[in-house]
This record gives C-alpha cells, structure tokens and sequence, in this order.
C-alpha cells in the first residue's frame, strides 16, 4: 500500500457537512491518534460507520462520523476512511492540517483515482468516465459517462483484442506446421474478426464530433455589423440583461459567453464584437478574437439589421460560410418590428426581432434539430480526443492486417499487424500506458477525486 494521503472531497465553503478522504498505509492508525468513538478505527471492521470526536491532542475539532473501508474493498483499493465533519471553510481544514501532522500528504489532483486505476479498481477508459461524470453538465453527457463508468465501453474493446489475438496466435501456429504444408486456420473466420473490429472503431470515431458537443456544449457564435443587434439577441435568448447594448457602434469589445439549456444540452452561447474596418486598437483586438472563437462554433447566426437593406450583410454571409465551412451558418434578419411588411424568407435566412423576442423560437428549434441529429450519432462512449486518435489507429492498423492476409501475405507479417492493432486498443483500457499519458488524464481532475 503506498503512503496516506488526504484531501477535501466535497467542495470548499459553506455546507452542510464536508467529507474529507483519506488513504494509503496506516490511515487508521493515524485516525486512532486523533478521533475517539467507542471503537478505536484501527480494530473496526471494514465497511462501518462510527460516531466520535475528531481532536488534536484533546483540543476539541468537532464531533464527526468516520466510514471505514478495509483494503482491497474500497475506491482506491488501499484502506480507505472518509471522516464527515460540519461544512464551512474552517472545520474540514482543522481536520486536513490535523491528519497530515499525524502522517498523511496532501492528494495530489486525481491521486485517488489514480490508485484506484493503479490497483485495478478502474480500467483507464473508466478513470475518463469518472472525470466526464464528475464534469457533465447535461443530462445526455451524464447518461453516457454513467455508462462507460459500468464499463461497457472496455468489456467490448477486451473482446475485440481477444479475439484478435486468438487470430494471431492462429497464425503464429500454423507457421510451425507450415513444412508440412498444412493450412489449418480458416481465413474467412479472421477476416470476419478484422471486419468487425474495424467497424467498431470507425462508427466511434465518427461519433467523436458529436461526443464533443456533449461533453463540451453546442457552441453558437453571434456575428455581424456593429448595431445589428448581436447583443441583444443574446441577451433575449439569455432572458437576462448580460451585455451592454446601445445604439453606439462598437459597444461590445471583447466577447461574453453565457450557457442555455435546449432538450437538456448545454448551448454555448457567444457575443461577439460586431466586424468592421476600424483604428481602434481594442476593438481590432476583439474582432481579431471573433475569428478564433467562430473558428469553434457549431453554428454562426450572422445577423443582419434590415432596416439597412436585406442584403447589407450578404458578402459577409457568403463570406462566414466559405471561410468556416465545417459550421453551419444561418443568416438572421434582425429588427423586423421596424418593416411594415416582411419579405418572404430565403434559405438558411431566419427573421426576427432581437429587441421584442419575436423569432426566437425558430433559433432555438433549429439548435433543437441539430442536437437531435448529434444524438443520434452517439453511442455508449463519450469519445474523447485520446480514445478517438487511438481507434483511429487502430482501425488503420486492423486495415493494413486485412490487407496482408488478403494479398496472401505470410503468417508473420499478418499476425505483427494484427498484434500491432490488440496493443493500440490496449492502450484506450489502459492495459499498457505510458507516466505521460496518466499525467495528462489526472491533470484533469479535481484534489480530493
Ligand atoms: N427596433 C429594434 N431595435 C433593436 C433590435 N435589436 C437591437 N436593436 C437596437 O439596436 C442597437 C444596437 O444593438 P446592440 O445589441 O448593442 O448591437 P450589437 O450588434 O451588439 O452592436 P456592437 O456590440 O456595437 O457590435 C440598440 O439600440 C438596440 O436597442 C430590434 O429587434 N428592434
Ligand atoms: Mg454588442
């Protein structure tokens, strides 16, 4: 068991109560030096909970209740205590400071889950879900962490790699045999393997653009001509006063973005600074940082001020859609309660009224509609940019074998491809990995996780 080390689990500030971990050699040994109940911790059994005062040398911290979970039947697989003190930003330090001058050190961002996964409690694609669990912020990236945590992403990928391994085993015998002349490994069987693996890394890694909108949001940038409306728009659709808006071009300088929620999906929405030719140092550095933010947008409403001419903003349309190409791009005609009577729409051109929240609806259906379609594509993994380099190269490596084995390729060579594929899918569970990679994935947690 490695050394005791102790963290905050809960968020710091006011609570109700706070729980604070602690694991590794010895951790309760150390709560018998600072917590009294009826029991001392170190002969309890695992699994219990107990009731006492937490102190430090008899000066009294608070009285708390220490949950006890005995090596290897805990998170982290080691001896685990999780002591549930009162919240607030005073008690659940006292209890911190107090375990750590008794042995324990602080965790560092992630420790936990990094035994866990040391110790084989958590395969690595589960250790991500954990992180996607803990960071989803809607309903549908919740369901799919909560799935691949069950761990059914790496049940399927261990299946793939055993049978793929039996066929270069297969392979690698048939070699011995190969002075006799005898061809006993029937090809159609492997190729059939190969072909199903390879569909399964490519259906997920086509599903990676839409796993990214449910991990990370939609994102919907607002562009267009100072005084269209831009910060309006998004202020309505906000329903809240959140940018400044005035009639003087180039109010909004810098950018804001702000979450909605459309069918339970988090919607990134940006304000931009409007696009113009200008000398102004601050505002050429805001609209230098709109090309970088539409850059990652899911959608640009480019919006128009009609009362400009309907086709004021055309160039500029024509101009987004070309230049952002992967994103769709809708033109919005904006202040319409100022027209008497309304031109008929053209296609990708919406109508509304910023100011009046007239239209708005047609915005945040057609949002609907693309998020609908994005969902679709979804399956049980919420691919994250490791995984989806890793199936990539897999199913480049499973293609290579296919081919060999097609071409009549020797026994050898095939069975190196197919190895070379089994270690690449080895690599998403974490079956073989590298300090570099752990340290990015737990770079991405919170202390005390
Ligand atoms: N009548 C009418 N006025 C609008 C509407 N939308 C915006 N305006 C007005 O247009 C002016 C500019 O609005 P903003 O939202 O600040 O425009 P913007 O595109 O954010 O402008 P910049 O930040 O300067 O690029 C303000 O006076 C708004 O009240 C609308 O639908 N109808
Ligand atoms: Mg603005």
């Amino acid at each position: 068991m490695a050394e005791p080390i102790v963290a905050l689990s809960t968020p710091p500030g006011i609570s109700g109560i706070a729980v604070i971990r602690a694991s590794g050699e010895g951790v309760f040994q150390i709560l018998d030096l600072c917590f009294e109940g009826k029991v001392k911790i170190s002969e309890t059994k695992t699994h219990t909970i107990h009731y006492g005062k937490f102190h430090d040398n008899q000066n009294l911290i608070d009285f708390v209740t220490v949950s006890v979970f005995r090596a290897p039947n805990s998170y982290t697989g080691e001896d685990v205590a999780e002591i549930s003190c009162h919240g607030g930003y005073i008690v659940a330090e006292k209890v911190i400071e107090t375990l750590i001058k008794y042995g324990c050190r602080l965790a560092e961002p992630g420790e936990f889950t990094r035994r866990a996964f040391l110790n084989g409690k958590l395969d690595l694609a589960q250790v991500e879900a954990v992180a996607d669990l803990i960071h989803s912020t809607s309903e549908a990236s919740y369901q799919v962490a909560v799935r691949q945590l069950a761990g059914e992403f790496s049940r399927r990928i261990s299946e793939f790699r055993k049978k793929l391994l039996d066929a270069a085993s297969l392979l690698e015998l048939e070699l011995d045999f190969a002075d006799e002349g005898f061809e006993f490994v029937d090809r159609n069987i492997i190729v059939n393997s190969i072909d199903q693996a390879i569909n399964f890394c490519e259906d997920l890694t086509a599903s990676y653009h839409s796993a990214e909108i449910m991990r990370s949001g939609y994102f919907v940038g607002i562009a267009g001509f100072p005084n269209s409306g831009k910060s309006t728009l998004f202020n309505s659709l906000l329903q809240r006063k959140r940018a400044i808006v005035s009639e003087i071009p180039g109010t909004t300088r810098d950018y804001l973005e702000e979450t909605i929620f459309i069918d339970g999906f988090a919607v990134k929405l940006i304000d931009t600074a409007g696009l113009r030719k200008t000398a102004d140092i601050i505002e050429i550095e805001g609209i230098r940082m709109v090309e970088s933010l539409l850059a990652q947008s899911n959608l640009i409403l480019v919006l128009n001020d009609i009362t400009q001419g309907r086709e004021h903003s055309d160039s500029l349309f024509a101009e987004l859609k070309a230049r952002y190409a992967n994103c769709r791009v809708l033109l919005v005609q904006n202040k319409i309660d100022l027209l008497d009577t309304l031109p008929p729409a053209r296609e990708a051109e919406i109508f509304i009224s910023a100011k009046h929240s007239v239209g708005l609806e047609k915005i945040k259906e057609f949002i609907s509609e693309e998020l609908k379609k994005e969902r679709t594509h979804i399956q049980d993994v919420l691919l994250n940019q490791r995984h989806y380099l890793l199936l990539k190269k897999a199913s480049e490596e499973l293609r290579n074998a296919k081919k060999s084995l097609l071409q009549g390729a020797g026994n050898e060579l095939v069975a190196d491809d197919l190895r070379r594929a089994v270690k690449t899918l080895g690599e998403i569970i974490g079956e073989s990995f590298s300090q570099d990679v752990l340290n990015n994935i737990f770079s991405k947690f919170c202390i005390g996780k």
